[in-house]
């Protein structure tokens, strides 16, 4: 972790200039009849979880090229979020990913506990081979033709959730890489059947408050057709398999210009929506860093989210799910909370009985610069005022560079070519 009095020294130089920001923008929203407190509240309220997967260099295809002073394993890896959770106060836990971060559960609860931090949703991995298993995910796991290796992939599942009641969590997500790359080459209907029936035998090994989540996703790795590969059939598996599933929207997993804030609105309307894998993306699953590409969108789907806040049962996982190429994976995960909140706070602040009258004259224009208004507010003040009540960094970058924490990780971690993969 980092030295407390390294933050409260990078704060103190910076508390002046916070102070005349603060104010300067709290004037500006009073006169729009917005409470700054109110907002800063909600920025101090507003939590993601951080992918356990994400403190590491990812990698494509192509090559991973690892940083300096990675995480060797899960303890390394809780070290590296609980500093993201010590800079920012956002990210109070941690999503995990077996068998990646297979560990002793009573270690992983002291490790969690020791840098202040609390286990989100597990997720299961039946998209590649381990050393030990019986049989090959190479053709499928969930939905594969053989009943043996559908059981292998249910039982792993079912550890996922052993693992996870141990450490209090209370989701498992399911993603699979299970389609095909040829046409002819699976029955598109059987093959959901197949898949549908191994679902049904995970989530009658949900314990009574647990979720399952159904995490959607176009193609990739297969390449001409994915057995969850949309909304739809994520919302046909929840609506089967019962009320304790529900779908997971990763952003990264539409099409190009897919219209996510509508798919977020009926999802709310079924009941269905569990949470999000935040990331960006330019043209597909590119898990790029929250609102480096699109914030207007990021912002659109919070709009809605903030709308629809008040859904009896709305109970939603934020969740990060980026790969990270070439930033130092702290950094960009600091940035990308960031981002997440200020389309939060940014969303807070629509003025939404102007926006509804906008709605009710067909006031196209009126309604859109309403949006905009609250979209061009730099809310920045806000959250570097719910960091600094929280004792966490006004500017979390800059103090977590002064800290020097990454090279004091790259003497006490040597350099490995190994570590989980990246792209989920
Ligand atoms: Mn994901």
């Amino acid at each position: 972790m980092i030295d407390a009095s390294l933050i409260e020294g990078e704060n103190a130089a910076r508390n002046a200039d916070l102070a005349v920001d603060y104010d300067a923008l709290g004037a500006r929203l009073a006169r729009r009849g917005i409470d700054i407190e109110a907002l800063t509240a909600r920025a101090v309220g507003f939590g993601v979880a951080v992918p356990s997967w994400g403190t590491g260099t990812g990698g494509t295809r192509f090559a991973r090229f690892p940083g300096a002073g990675e995480p060797r394993d899960i303890m390394d890896k809780l070290d590296d979020c609980g500093v993201i959770h010590q800079l920012t106060r956002a990210t109070p836990r941690v999503s995990l990913h077996i068998p990646w971060d297979k560990a002793d559960p009573a270690d992983l609860l002291a490790k969690a506990q020791e840098v202040g931090l609390g286990f989100d949703a597990m997720n299961s991995n039946t998209f590649q081979d381990q050393p030990d298993q019986g049989s090959s995910y190479k053709y499928g796991s969930l939905s594969h033709v053989d009943a043996a290796t559908r059981q292998q992939a249910v039982d792993h599942n079912l550890e996922c959730i052993e693992i996870g009641q141990a450490i209090g969590s209370k989701a498992l997500t399911v993603w699979i890489g299970d389609g095909s790359n040829f046409p002819g080459q699976t029955s598109l209907s059987r093959q959901f059947e197949r898949y549908l029936d191994a679902m049904k035998a995970i989530y009658a090994g949900l314990p009574e408050d647990w979720r399952i989540f159904s995490e959607h996703k176009i193609y990739e790795p297969a390449f001409y057709s994915t057995v969850v590969q949309d909304w739809g059939t994520s919302l046909l598996t929840a609506q089967e398999l019962g009320p304790k599933a529900q779908c997971l929207v990763d952003l990264g997993h539409h099409a190009p210009n897919v219209n996510i804030e509508m798919i977020v609105a009926r999802l709310i309307r079924a009941g269905k929506l569990g949470g999000f894998h935040f990331n960006d993306s330019k043209y597909g699953d590119d898990d790029l860093d929250s609102g480096t590409i699109e914030p207007f969108r990021l912002f659109l789907i919070f709009n809605e989210l903030v709308e629809l806040e008040d859904t009896p049962g709305l109970n939603l996982a934020h969740m990060i799910d980026q790969s990270h190429n070439v930033t130092d994976p702290i950094e960009s995960l600091i940035v990308s909370t960031g981002e997440i909140q200020r389309a939060y706070v940014q969303a807070s602040l629509v003025d939404r009985a102007a926006l509804e009258g906008f709605r009710q004259e067909n006031d196209a224009l009126m309604a859109a610069a309403t949006l905009r208004a609250a979209f061009r507010t730099d809310v920045e003040p806000i959250l570097q005022m719910a960091r600094a009540r929280q004792d966490a960094a006004i500017d979390p970058v800059a103090t977590y560079r002064a800290s020097g924490y990454r090279a004091q990780m790259a003497a006490q971690r040597p350099q490995s070519a190994a570590g989980g993969g990246g792209i989920v």
